[in-house]
């Protein structure tokens, strides 16, 4: 296949470009690689007798392509000496080889399920939208976030293959448009498996008509052009913040049409009866955003000559919902005349839904309101979901049972059933072996096998816990991850930092619930401490911090200016900066986490309990040795389980505890009564870091003191006790790094292979 491969590139280089291996631009090249790939791939053999699983997702937040590809394919390492002997490299492609479409941590998790489910070998297929542009770029300008376009088509996309014969039309009440299907291939890691993200884009039906060019009214005449390119322009960069517009709903319907489209058609092209379409394909809705397939694929049941009864029961067997939320302000609704107005005929079968649950619910004696799909003038998607699909699931075990004795209760009393858990996971083939090649070798020596493949071997790692050489060969290689992080963030930020201190990481999208706030505060305790005295010195210790706020989120992106005035203050303070730093990294993406997870020491994971569902880049940290400092929330308790609480940093309330204290909480007594809570938060307001001309962050101390919602102030105490002894064990080196060494050795439960096969033989492929 390396040959094949090879010629390819050159052939796709000669008839494209007519240049050479190396002469080719970047961007030829880059784009000769993809193109050859692709004709690898499309020369592997397709089953299509199997029963597929679909994932449909309105984000796939992917990163970078030509590296895992290639690796799957076992083709990376050839491939890099090839190009090394032509005096080339992959990291040409640096700047345009990014898939970032996706927003934070679900987007990532679908990324993550394709990779694990085509190498262990499971039917799954992506089903999405190729948005023109893609989640946003950051810069930091005046300490506060600015947002620019992604414009990831620009140069080229090297991996997509547009497949004009399989384009369908999508109608909405005044226009209808075409959707075209760009193939993504996924190939699994050295099997035969080749799976697919299918991602669709939005075109006008036809061109522009003359007649109106002609009388000048260009605008006119390429509006309807505009008008259906819009759907598929851009990815919305809300993160659980419900938004409610009229674009999105079309967007969700656009591709959930499409994809069903394909999918019946391709069911039905082979001869089988639409009765045993749930033999052939099952469909993983990935939250509400693609609920609206239910309706959709009823619609077309009932198009196809059969009865709302029939159609209904079918798609009762083909749909399962995973839940990845519990804030209120993230479960969406959306008015029903807005429905109305994009989608009427869409908006005629939830009624028929609606009406037959209002029946069922009649016969068994149950109040209607907290079930029904269509109530005060809004359609209630998670409704929608729970009551058709036959899975629903959390994603993490506490998250379950919130969903399960809260959020979604009254369903879970309805259908007990259908409630399950499957913990989310992260792919070790990007996560650990790409991002920290050194360290997937060491581990793959010392157990003697590759840790890739079997990800449960990693358990062997253990009998090395107090191998003092493993353990500082951990601290080596952990230091030369440093160093390139250094690299990076001085070429970035401008910023230089000393790989001996400890890294110290938070990174993921801004939201007060994951409290960026908290951390940034407990950084100015330290920082107080040591200026006052109290503090005489720790081990030199930089906090990272890299977040997104959702462009409308208002108070996220003061808390990010705060940090980056409080950073500027901090670093420049030669009292303390030989100990102390903060950097905020702009632009935090896959890309930059795959350089700073392998050269982090402690994993930040301080959401208030019962808040976050899952999290997932605190399995990435755990695979790479981090350990973490973190509540008891999400996927943190399943990580301390199974590493040891000993060998972690526990705090904070617990979810119960959250429960206790909402009823009675008052912010202002924690504020008035601990005077290092008031110092370090007064620092919004007073003159330790602001400027004369620099406003205060009056709205985030009002915040914080009128409501605080994630009670910060209450879990802040706690927190700055455990985090200066993390960092004061850092002193006991070995110590420290037994520590790394065990988290790793049992993370194998964190990795996606796990929650995929979860998933197969629990919901997919069941019976
Ligand atoms: C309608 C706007 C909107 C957009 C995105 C609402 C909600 C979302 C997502 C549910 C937000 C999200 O990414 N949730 C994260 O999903 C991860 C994967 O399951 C979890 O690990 C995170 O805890 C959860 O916040």
């Amino acid at each position: 296949m390396t040959d094949k491969f090879f010629d390819y590139i050159r052939l796709a280089l000669k008839l494209n470009f007519n240049k050479d291996i190396k002469s080719a631009a970047p961007t030829e090249l880059y784009n000769s690689i993809g193109k050859a790939f692709n004709a690898v791939c499309s020369d592997f053999p397709q089953n299509e007798d199997e029963k597929r699983a679909c994932y449909f997702s309105a984000e796939f937040l992917i990163g970078k392509l030509t590296k895992s590809n290639l690796f799957n394919l076992g083709l990376l390492e050839k491939t890099e000496k090839m190009l090394a002997e032509q005096g080339r490299s992959l990291n040409e492609f640096e700047d345009f080889d990014d898939l970032a479409l996706g927003n934070g941590g679900l987007g990532r998790l679908a990324a993550c399920f394709l990779d694990s489910a085509a190498s262990i070998d499971i039917p799954l297929d992506g089903y999405g939208i190729r948005y023109r542009y893609g989640y946003f770029k950051q810069t930091i300008v005046n300490d506060e976030q600015k947002e620019e376009a992604d414009d990831w088509l620009k140069f080229t996309d090297a991996f997509g293959l547009r497949k004009d014969d399989d384009a369908v039309e999508v109608t909405f009440r005044n226009e209808k448009i075409r959707a075209v299907p760009y193939i993504y291939y996924i190939p699994g890691y050295e099997n035969n498996r080749m799976n697919k993200l299918c991602l669709f884009q939005a075109e006008a039906l036809n061109d522009f008509e003359y007649e109106i060019f002609d009388r000048g009214d260009w605008q006119d005449a390429f509006s309807p052009m505009v008008s259906a390119m819009t759907i598929s322009a851009n990815l919305y960069p809300n993160d659980n913040s419900e938004a409610g517009k009229i674009l999105r709903l079309k967007q969700q319907y656009f591709f959930t049409s499409a994809a069903l489209q394909l999918i019946l058609k391709r069911h039905i092209d082979s001869g089988k009866s639409i009765h045993a379409l749930p033999d052939s394909v099952v469909i993983q809705l990935n939250d509400t955003h693609p609920t609206i397939a239910i309706p959709e694929l009823i619609r077309l049941i009932i198009n196809l000559g059969e009865s709302f009864d029939t159609a209904f029961e079918i798609a009762g067997k083909v749909f399962a919902y995973t839940n990845h939320t519990v804030l209120a302000e993230a479960l969406e609704k959306w008015d029903e005349k807005l429905f109305l107005k994009v989608v009427p005929d869409v908006y005629e079968i939830i009624k028929m839904i609606d009406e037959r649950l209002r029946f069922e619910l009649k016969m068994l004696n149950l109040k209607p309101d907290e079930y029904l799909i269509i109530k005060d003038g809004a359609v209630h998607m998670a409704n929608l979901a729970c009551y058709v699909a036959f899975s629903v699931n959390g994603v993490a075990k506490i998250h379950t049972d919130i969903i399960k004795s809260d959020t979604l209760n009254q369903w879970y009393q309805l259908y007990p059933k259908k409630f399950n858990n499957k913990t989310n996971g992260v792919t070790q083939r990007r996560w650990l072996a790409l991002s920290d090649p050194e360290l997937t070798a060491l581990i793959s020596k010392l157990i003697s096998e590759s840790c890739v493949d079997n990800f449960n071997d990693i358990k062997k790692l253990e009998a090395y816990a107090d191998d003092e050489a493993v353990l500082d060969k951990l601290f080596e290689i952990r230091y030369e991850n440093k160093k390139r992080l250094c690299n990076y963030i001085y070429k970035t930020e401008h910023i230089r930092l000393d790989p001996d201190f400890l890294f110290c990481t938070q990174v993921k999208r801004l939201h007060e619930y994951k409290r960026q706030l908290m951390n940034i505060l407990s950084v100015i305790h330290i920082y107080l401490s040591l200026k006052s005295g109290e503090l005489k010195k720790i081990n030199p210790t930089v906090f990272i911090i890299g977040a997104k706020a959702a462009p409308g989120y208002k108070i996220a992106k003061r808390i990010i200016e705060f940090i980056n005035v409080v950073a500027r203050k901090i670093n420049a303070d030669e009292q303390t900066n030989s100990m102390l730093r903060v950097v905020f990294v702009s632009n935090y993406n896959v890309s930059c986490a795959e350089k700073i997870i392998p050269a982090t020491d402690i994993s930040e994971q301080i959401s208030l309990a019962g808040k976050e569902a899952s999290g997932t880049s605190n399995m990435k940290f755990m695979m790479n040795g981090a350990v973490t400092l973190g509540t008891y929330d999400g996927a943190n308790i399943e990580i301390v389980q199974k590493a040891g609480e000993e060998n972690n940093y526990i705090f904070g309330l617990r979810e119960n505890e959250v429960r206790e204290q909402s009823k009675v909480y008052d912010p202002l007594s924690e504020y008035e009564s601990n005077k290092y809570v008031k110092r370090a938060v007064d620092t919004l307001t007073n003159a330790t870091f602001l400027d004369e001309n620099e406003e205060p962050f009056n709205d985030i101390f009002n915040s914080l003191i009128d409501e605080d919602r994630y009670m910060v102030l209450k879990d802040l105490p706690d927190y700055i006790e455990k985090k200066l002894k993390a960092i004061s064990d850092y002193s006991d080196r070995r110590s420290f790094f037994r520590k790394a060494l065990i988290n790793i050795a049992n993370s194998s439960d964190f990795s996606s292979d796990r929650t995929v096969r979860e998933y197969a033989d629990d919901i997919w492929f069941k019976g």
